[in-house]
C-alpha cells in the first residue's frame, strides 16, 4: 500500500451458514482487501443498512492508512452517536482497516499493536446440563477436549427451557430462528435455589484446578446478585458474569460490598464510557467487552488501557453470533495486550469454518491468531452467497406472572 491508496469499494455482505453474520469488505485501488465483521445478533439487518447507506459512501476515496482518524470521524464527527447498532458498524470498518495495514505491512495485526506479551491465549468455552449429571458429563467432555476454563450453566427444576443451556447433542446456538423471538418463562426464587448446589457439585467433580464461570444474564436484582455472590464463595468461581442489567452501574457497589465472587460485565456494552464507573470504582474484575460490539480493535486498546490502571482485566466475549473474523481481532488483541486474561470461544459449525478460512487455531484450552498478515481470515464470498440471511431472535423471557424479565 503507497501512501496514495485509497478505499475504492465496502461492500457488506449477510451470510447465513448455520446462523447470521454480517461481514464488511474493503478494498483499495491498490487491490488489498480487509475483513470487518458486523454481526450483532437478532439485530443484524439494521447493522448492514447503517453500513451500506450511511458508512460505506463516506469511506470511498479515504485513506486506509489513517484508521484512527476514520475512527474519530465515524465516532465524534456524528451528531447521534454510541449505541451498538453505530459502535458495531464502525467496529467493523476499524477491524477491515486493521487487516488491511497488516497485509500492506506483511505483518500479523499483533505485531502492529506492539507484539505478542504472552505464547497464547487463555479460552473458556461452555458445558451446559438439564440436570447436574448432565452438567457433569458436559464438564468432562470440555475437559478432554483440552479447555482448562469452563462456563457452567444448567437447567432449572420447574422451567422447561434456561437460556444458554443446550440440548447435549445438539449446537448451541443461542438465536431460534422464526420472524419472532422464542417466549421462555423465568423463575428467579427457582433459579437461586438451585444454581448454588449445581455449581458446588461442579467444583466438587473437576476438582480445584478448572477455572470455573457461570452467566447470569443480566437477571437479578442487586440483592440477589449480592446473595448469589456470597453464596457461591467456595465455589470459587474465575468469574460471576452479568448478574445485574447493564443500564444501573451503581447497583455493583452494593453487590461488591457483599461478595468477594470475581464479577465479570460488559457484554453488552459499547464504549469506554460505559465502563468507565465499573473500572475506575473497581466495582468489577473482567470487563466483557467485544471487539465488533465496542468499535474495533481502536476502542478496545482504550478500554483494555483504562482497566490497566484499575487492575482490571479483559475477558471479552466470543460466543458463536461473533464471527471467526472478530474472534481473530480479539486474538491479536489478547496476545499483545498485558491485562488481557481469557477468550471466550464457544468454537462454529463446520461451514462456517469454510466460509470464514482463518489462521487461528485452538489447542490445548488456548487460542493463537497465526502469523498469517492482517486479522488472518479470508471470506469465501461464493460459498457466502449461497447462504441468504434467515430472521431469527435471542429468546425473550417473562416471569411466572407474564410479565417481562430483564436481559
Ligand atoms: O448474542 C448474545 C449471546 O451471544 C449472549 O447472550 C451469550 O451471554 C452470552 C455469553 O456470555 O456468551
Ligand atoms: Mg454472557
Amino acid at each position: 500500500m503507497s501512501k496514495h491508496d485509497t478505499i475504492v469499494s465496502a461492500d457488506v455482505i449477510v451470510t447465513s451458514p448455520g446462523r447470521n453474520f454480517v461481514t464488511l469488505k474493503i478494498t483499495t485501488a491498490e487491490g488489498l482487501v480487509g475483513w470487518g465483521d458486523a454481526t450483532l445478533n437478532g439485530r443484524e439487518l439494521a447493522v448492514a443498512s447503517y453500513l451500506r447507506d450511511h458508512v460505506a459512501p463516506l469511506l470511498i476515496g479515504r485513506d486506509p492508512a489513517r484508521i484512527e482518524d476514520t475512527w474519530q470521524y465515524l465516532y465524534r464527527g456524528v451528531y447521534w452517536r454510541r449505541g451498538p447498532v453505530t459502535m458495531t458498524s464502525i467496529g467493523a470498518v476499524d477491524l477491515a482497516l486493521w487487516d488491511i495495514k497488516g497485509k500492506a505491512t506483511d505483518q500479523p495485526v499483533y505485531q502492529l499493536l506492539g507484539g505478542a506479551v504472552r505464547d497464547r491465549v487463555l479460552t473458556y468455552t461452555h458445558a451446559t446440563g438439564w440436570d447436574v449429571p448432565q452438567l457433569l458429563d458436559s464438564l468432562d467432555a470440555q475437559r478432554e477436549r483440552g479447555f482448562q476454563a469452563i462456563r457452567a450453566q444448567t437447567g432449572v427444576p420447574g422451567l422447561d427451557i434456561v437460556y444458554g443451556v443446550g440440548s447435549p447433542d445438539a449446537g448451541y446456538e443461542p438465536a431460534g430462528r422464526g420472524a419472532a423471538p422464542v417466549e421462555e418463562v423465568w423463575d428467579t426464587a427457582a433459579y437461586l435455589r438451585h444454581a448454588p448446589g449445581a455449581l458446588a457439585a461442579a467444583r466438587e467433580h473437576v476438582g480445584p484446578e478448572v477455572k470455573l464461570l457461570h452467566d447470569a444474564h443480566h437477571r437479578l436484582t442487586p440483592n440477589e446478585a449480592a446473595r448469589l455472590g456470597r453464596a457461591l464463595e467456595d465455589v470459587d468461581l474465575f468469574w460471576l458474569e452479568d448478574v445485574t442489567p447493564a443500564e444501573n452501574q451503581e447497583v455493583l457497589r452494593h453487590v461488591r460490598r457483599h461478595t468477594t465472587t470475581p464479577l465479570a460485565i460488559g457484554e453488552v456494552f459499547n464504549t469506554v464510557w460505559e465502563c468507565q464507573t465499573l473500572i475506575t470504582e473497581q466495582l468489577i474484575d473482567y470487563v466483557r467487552t467485544c471487539v465488533t460490539h465496542a468499535g474495533g480493535i481502536s476502542h478496545l486498546r482504550r478500554i483494555a488501557a483504562l482497566a490497566e490502571v484499575w487492575q482490571v482485566k479483559l475477558g471479552p466475549h466470543g460466543p458463536s453470533d461473533v464471527s471467526p473474523v472478530a474472534l481473530a481481532a480479539s486474538l491479536h488483541v489478547g496476545l499483545s495486550t498485558p491485562n488481557f486474561a481469557i477468550q471466550e470461544y464457544m468454537g462454529y459449525e463446520p461451514l462456517v469454518h469454510e466460509v470464514f478460512r482463518h489462521d487461528w487455531s485452538y489447542a490445548d484450552g488456548h487460542l493463537h491468531p497465526g502469523d498469517a498478515p492482517g486479522l488472518g481470515v479470508e471470506v469465501d464470498e461464493a460459498l457466502a452467497a449461497r447462504y441468504p440471511y434467515e430472521p431469527a431472535y435471542l429468546p425473550v423471557a417473562r416471569r411466572r406472572d407474564g410479565s417481562m424479565t430483564d436481559w
